[in-house]
Order: structure tokens, then C-alpha cells, then sequence
């Protein structure tokens, strides 16, 4: 095992693994831009150490002054958090070149996940159902032509490089596919610096499903219950839930062994989450994985009882997931992403918070870096906390969320808690019945 841990991350995520250090006995690093000097993690951690001016590209996305971070202090592993260089499987390389142990996959791993064909064709060969659409990448309008005329329209033209929705277009019709190739092609070029694409048929009204999974070194792989994270806007996650109320007992048994068997099949090691979407009637289609911690990973917490940032630390070092595969699950979870923007028109709103008064309680879950006077940057994405709440049922849970929600205050800046109190009202909602288009039909009305 490491015994010093660089947190390569900002904000609620680099506070989070922080605390998950400590908890282990491990010394912690952190590292910060100029924007950051004054936040909670930088002055929790053993040392810090800053890599540069805020804009993220001079600072945490700095491979050289993270790894010259590391070296200076004397870390042995790095821990990425989530966006950044998380997913960045030459980063991976250069860690562990260094002996620093990267606390995620594998970089063959991530190497394979980053590339979305790959990873189609590798789940397909694993067992896992795909959606109907191209075997490889589709590099000509020709071979677009040939694959769409097999499995008919509306399709989507999708970036091999891609992920999280960059790069993609829905297309409904031969006439519009010229066009929408070209455009798909030049953005993912633009993006990614890679313009191959690949096809899938378009899956309408679907929900967006997701399951954790956790391998360790020995080859034991454990898949947890379902994510539900349909609720999403311009492919920003609004809030999350587990279970899914669109899943049964028997379902999610099948959809957990597909899982289990496509992540040992392989030999996936330390956190990760499969991505599906699913239909009316329960079918469901592996779309990507992604390969590192996730925003919404507590609510999975919540309802089995478990750390998982823990549980991938102490993978990455060697030792045994604490738990077995008939873990249990309780009750029912969900996460609301509290953003600082305004509500009315997503526009993001960073500043001072003069007051906080953060909710709390039996069954209440705030991860946050906030704190009473705290700047919030205008320079990274406007996740400021995650409330999450745990219940013995959905209703429950949902009522609970509400309470937290009206109990919050936030003084100084404009946060999106008004947008999550009116979807909670909602009657889809509360009835568990919605899809990827929840918001789009919720924001017209
Ligand atoms: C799809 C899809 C429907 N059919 N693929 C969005 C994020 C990225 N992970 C893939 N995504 C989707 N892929 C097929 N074949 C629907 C989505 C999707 C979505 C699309 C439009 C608007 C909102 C969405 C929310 C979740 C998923």
C-alpha cells in the first residue's frame, strides 16, 4: 500500500477523497491553481502544492506540474477525482512510468473505454446487447449509406473520441444525412482532434441507466443496483436516483450478471460505471463506461452502506473489495446537484457566498466544499453540493428532499434549488415516470 496520496482534483470531489485518505491513514497532497488557494481541500490537506494560474489547462490539466508535484512531495499515488485527467490514459502511463500509483484502471483500460467503437465491439463480444449499428468506424458518407440501410432511420452519428454527448447528431432522414455527416465529422475533428464516427440506431424516449461496478486486483468483480439518471440537461446531470423506479427485482438481477460478466470478461479493476439505455418494455443497451468516480456515486453509497472512494483506494493498493456480491441494498436514494446559476436561464452565477446554512438530520447527505464567505470561482463548472437523502422508499426519499431543499440557504449568489423544488413537485416525476426527455417537456411547459 501508498502512503501518500496526491488529490489531482478541486472542489466537493477533492474534499470527498480527502477525507477518504485520512479515514485510511494516508498523508494527502493537494494540488491547486491560483483560483483555488483559499478553498476547503487546500486547507485540509498535509500539503499543497500550486500548479498554476486557474484556467485548467495551465493548471489541472498540467500533466508535468502534477507529476513534478508529486515527485517534490513524495507522493506514491495520485487519486484524479472525476473530468480533468481522469480519463486520461496517458496520464495513467506517466503516473505509474513514475512510480505513482494512479488510482483508477489500468491505462489499456481507459484506453479501450475512451475509444466508443471499441468499446461497443468489446461489450458485444462480452455478451452485453448494443444498440443495432455499425461494427466499425464509419469513415465515408458511402459506408454510412450501407449501415443505415440496414437498420433504417432515425439513427445517430456518434464520436469514436466522443462521450457525454459531444459530438453528436440525430439524424431522421437520408436527406438530411450528407449534411449531418459532414458536421459530425468536422466537430468530432475539432473536439477530439479525431473525426471518425460510428452509427447507432436512435433509441427514442429511453431512459438512461447505469450501473457501479468495482473489480479488484484478485479478478472479483461486483456489479451494485442501477443508477437512474434520466433527469439531464444538455447532457449535465440534474438529479439522480436508486433504484430506478422503471427497474424490478427480476430485471436488475439480468441487467447486474450482464455486468458482472462483461466487466470480468475484462479483468475491469478499481470503480467504474456502465452506461445503458433502456426501453419501455426493459430492454437494455450498453452505450460506454466510463472509468473513473462518479458525481452521483453516493447515492450508491447510501442505500448498500459502503464507501466506494475507500473501496478504490484500497483496490489500488493491492487489497480485496470488503464486500460480496449479495450485498444488500436499503431503501432508496437521490442526489440533487446544486449548481450556482441562475434557475431561470442556466447562466452560470459564481461569487461570494456571504451565509450558508447547509441542511442535515437522519438521512441527509451534504458533499460540498462551501463554507460561509467562501468565493465561489467563475473559472470550473458550477457544481457547488450534492444533497443527498436516504429513505426507506421512494416517496419517502423524495418528501425528504424536499424538507432538505426548503431548509437550505445559500446567501450571495443564485443557485438551481428553485428548478429542483419544481421538479419534485412534478406529477412525472413523482410517479416515477419519465425519460431522457423529462426536461426538455418539463422546461416547455
Ligand atoms: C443515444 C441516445 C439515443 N439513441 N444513443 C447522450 C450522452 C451520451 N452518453 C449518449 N447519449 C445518448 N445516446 C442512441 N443510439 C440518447 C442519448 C441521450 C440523450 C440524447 C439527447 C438528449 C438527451 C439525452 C440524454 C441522455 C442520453
Amino acid at each position: 500500500m501508498f502512503s501518500k496520496v496526491l488529490i489531482a482534483n478541486r472542489g466537493e470531489i477533492a474534499l470527498r477523497i480527502l477525507r477518504a485518505c485520512k479515514e485510511l491513514g494516508l498523508k494527502t497532497v493537494i494540488v491547486y491553481s491560483e483560483a483555488d488557494k483559499n478553498s476547503l481541500p487546500v486547507l485540509l490537506a498535509d500539503e499543497k502544492v500550486c500548479i498554476g494560474p486557474p484556467k485548467a489547462s495551465d493548471s489541472y490539466l498540467n500533466v508535468a506540474s502534477i507529476i513534478s508535484a508529486a515527485e517534490i512531495t513524495r507522493a506514491d499515488a495520485v487519486h484524479p477525482g472525476y473530468g480533468f485527467l481522469a480519463e486520461n490514459p496517458r496520464f495513467a502511463e506517466i503516473c505509474e512510468n513514475h512510480g505513482i500509483k494512479f488510482i483508477g484502471p489500468p491505462a489499456e483500460i481507459i484506453r479501450l473505454m475512451g475509444d466508443k467503437q471499441k468499446a461497443r465491439q468489446t461489450m458485444k463480444n462480452a455478451k452485453l446487447p448494443i444498440i443495432p449499428g455499425s461494427n466499425e468506424v464509419v469513415n465515408s458518407l458511402r459506408e454510412a449509406k450501407k449501415i443505415i440501410s440496414s437498420i433504417g432511420y432515425p439513427v445517430m452519428l456518434k464520436a469514436v473520441a466522443g462521450g457525454g454527448g459531444k459530438g453528436m447528431r440525430i439524424v431522421h432522414s437520408s436527406s438530411q444525412l450528407e449534411e449531418a455527416f459532414q458536421i459530425a465529422q468536422a466537430e468530432a475533428e475539432a473536439s477530439f482532434g479525431n473525426p471518425s464516427l460510428y452509427i447507432e440506431k436512435y433509441l427514442e424516449d429511453a431512459r438512461h441507466i447505469e450501473v457501479q461496478v468495482i473489480g479488484d486486483s484478485t479478478g472479483k468483480v461486483v456489479a451494485l443496483a442501477e443508477r437512474e439518471c434520466s433527469v439531464q440537461r444538455k447532457h449535465q446531470k440534474i438529479i439522480e436516483e436508486t433504484p430506478s423506479p422503471a427497474v424490478n427485482e427480476k430485471l436488475r438481477k439480468k441487467l447486474l450478471k450482464d455486468v458482472e460478466q462483461a466487466a470480468s470478461a475484462i479483468g475491469y479493476q478499481s470503480l467504474g460505471t456502465f452506461e445503458f439505455l433502456m426501453d419501455k418494455d426493459g430492454n437494455y443497451y450498453f452505450m460506454e463506461a466510463n472509468t473513473r468516480v462518479q458525481v452521483e456515486h453516493p447515492i450508491t453509497e447510501m442505500i448498500y452502506d459502503i464507501d466506494l472512494v475507500k473501496e478504490q483506494i484500497k483496490i489500488a493498493g493491492g487489497e480485496k473489495i470488503s464486500f460480496d456480491k449479495n450485498l444488500e441494498k436499503r431503501g432508496h436514494s437521490i442526489e440533487c446537484r446544486i449548481n450556482a446559476e441562475d434557475p431561470e436561464n442556466f447562466t452560470p452565477s459564481p461569487g461570494k457566498i456571504e451565509f450558508s446554512a447547509l441542511p442535515g438530520g437522519p438521512g441527509i447527505r451534504i458533499d460540498t466544499a462551501i463554507y460561509s464567505g467562501y468565493e465561489i470561482p467563475p473559472f470550473y463548472d458550477s457544481l457547488i453540493a450534492k444533497i443527498i437523502v436516504h429513505a426507506s422508499n421512494r416517496e419517502e426519499a423524495i418528501n425528504k428532499m424536499k424538507v432538505a431543499l426548503e431548509t437550505t440557504t445559500i446567501v450571495g449568489i443564485k443557485t438551481n434549488i428553485p428548478l429542483h423544488l419544481n421538479i419534485l413537485a412534478n406529477s412525472s416525476f413523482k410517479k416515477g415516470d419519465y425519460n431522457i426527455r423529462f426536461m426538455e417537456n418539463f422546461l416547455k411547459k
